[in-house]
């Protein structure tokens, strides 16, 4: 290779580097409603803080290629499966209502992209935990905030593959925990596991492997430092109005 040309390259190399977690190092944390309760993103959200911002718990790196290839990939496919047919407009939740209806493309891009942006904004460092409030219907739902956590982590160790777990407002207004496949979440008519969700962890591989390889329960322990329980009681407060 030509000098010139290797130092162009080093140079674009070191750059990049250095700059994307600038571009992203938004320290301020913002939950957009768009994307999440509503209509799809015109534009593909931003993530709500650096990619470094869950160190050590979640690395930067897989932070990095989660959010701007995975994540980025479903939301790409799934604002192409939807362009020109009724889904257009459509919010999220009522997307993902009759789903079972629907092409596998848009079951399966509509939940990643959906569960992505879910996952990131229940994430944040230095959380004070659940409120009192939130605590005590926790504790009635599963004897502690422990039990929770014991059920959670339950759901997600168990999940065979790859999929998702949940803490969600199941149909009979009640707490509850289960864990879902591939892309699917509690919103979709094809759920087994059915409601409103409030806390989610992605246990597909591709959110652990850099950093934990195949040790999954160390990454589920590690996820409760960064759990956002403002956000989570946020969402559960919606719930109950319904
Ligand atoms: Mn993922």
């Amino acid at each position: 290779m030509e000098r010139r040309n290797f130092v162009k390259s080093v140079g674009l190399i070191t750059a990049a580097a250095y700059i994307s977690p600038m571009v992203l190092g938004n320290d301020q944390v913002t939950v957009k409603a768009s994307g999440i309760e509503g209509t799809p993103s015109a534009e593909f959200p931003k993530l709500p803080y650096a990619y470094n911002a869950l160190e050590p718990y979640i690395d930067a790196r897989t932070m990095e290629i989660h959010y701007d290839k995975h994540h980025r990939a479903y939301y790409t496919n799934f604002m192409n499966a939807i362009k020109g047919t009724p889904l257009e407009g459509m919010t999220m939740a009522a997307v993902f209502a009759s789903v079972s209806k629907q092409p596998d493309a848009v079951r399966n891009n509509g939940g990643g992209y959906y569960n992505h942006l879910f996952f990131w904004n229940n994430l944040i460092t230095g959380s004070a935990g659940p409120s009192p409030e939130f605590s005590s219907a926790i504790t009635k739902a599963f004897g502690s905030v422990d039990k929770l956590k014991e059920a959670f982590n339950t759901a997600a160790k168990t999940r065979f593959g790859s999929g998702w777990a949940w803490l969600y407002l199941n149909t009979e207004q009640n707490l509850a925990v289960g864990s879902t496949p591939n892309q699917d979440n509690p919103l979709m008519d094809s759920s087994l596991v059915k409601g409103t969700p409030l806390l989610t962890l992605d246990v597909w591989e591709h959110a652990y492997y850099l950093k934990y390889q195949n040790k999954r329960a160390d990454y589920i322990d590690a996820f409760w430092n960064v759990v956002n329980w403002e956000e989570v009681n946020k969402r559960y407060q919606q719930a109950l109005k319904g």
